[in-house]
């Protein structure tokens, strides 16, 4: 593994990433010292890899066939990952020249080329040769008691899923903050945001937030909130994700 691969992990190598991406980034475990330490050096930018998936490309015949997948996987997820290596690259320049006049433009290739990253990491791991069936354990249980029985959600997620428009996804969610499982539906994937990420800081925007006070000025209204900022919840927020 590369110098820079290892520190990169070392900086992801928390419990929830190793959730999303499962098996391909178990190496993750090695730098389970460091989960309660907060890194004081900075993060590496657009260092993000294909993960390899977790079976041949033909195991998935005839749901999957190979040459879908291999397109899916080879091409598709790889340009997710360079995209958002590029945006990220390209935001950490920004940050150094204190130029963001193309800031909209890269936080957009983020959250579309991360959401893509992401999901598909996702996918490929909640797939398998051997898969099929229903879940056990606590899974079982909390379906059983969000959606009533496993056939009302399976019903509800193909319905939903079938059901979205254009180019997308069905997700089966947990909701933190509601506590329970939720079944989403993602039009693309991004609408500007990146899936898997906990909110710690959130800052409104909608003109109800600040149209009374500050009219068209939202760049005045967002300077100013910055004053009454309560970071002992932010941070609290941030260890809380840590896990
Ligand atoms: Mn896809």
């Amino acid at each position: 593994m590369s110098t820079r691969r290892r520190e990169f992990l070392k900086h992801i190598g928390i419990g929830s990433s190793a959730l999303f991406f499962g098996s391909t980034l178990s190496s993750a475990s090695e730098f389970s010292d460091d989960k309660k330490n907060i890194q004081t050096t900075p993060v590496v930018a657009g260092v993000h890899q294909l993960p390899e998936l977790p079976y041949p490309y033909n195991a998935l015949e005839p749901v999957i066939d190979e040459q879908t997948l291999r397109l899916h996987h080879g091409k598709h997820h790889a340009a997710y990952v360079s995209g958002l290596n590029k945006a990220e690259q390209a935001l950490a320049e920004a940050r150094e020249k204190s130029d963001f006049a193309l800031v909209k433009h890269w936080e957009r290739e983020v959250a579309f080329h991360g959401s893509g990253h992401i999901l598909h990491a996702i996918f490929w791991q909640n797939l398998s040769p051997q898969g099929g069936g229903e879940p056990a354990g606590p899974l079982a249980a909390a379906i059983q008691r969000d959606f009533g029985t496993f056939a009302k959600f399976k019903a509800q997620m193909i319905a939903a899923t079938n059901a979205v428009e254009a180019s997308g996804w069905g997700v089966l969610a947990y909701q933190t903050v509601f506590q329970k499982l939720v079944i989403l539906q993602a039009e693309k994937h991004q609408d500007l945001t990146v899936w898997g990420a906990i909110p710690l800081l959130v800052i409104d925007v909608w003109e109800h937030a600040y149209y009374l006070k500050y009219q068209n000025r939202r760049a005045e209204f967002v300077e100013n909130i910055f004053k009454i900022i309560n970071w002992k919840d932010v941070d609290a927020r941030f260890q809380k994700a840590k896990g």
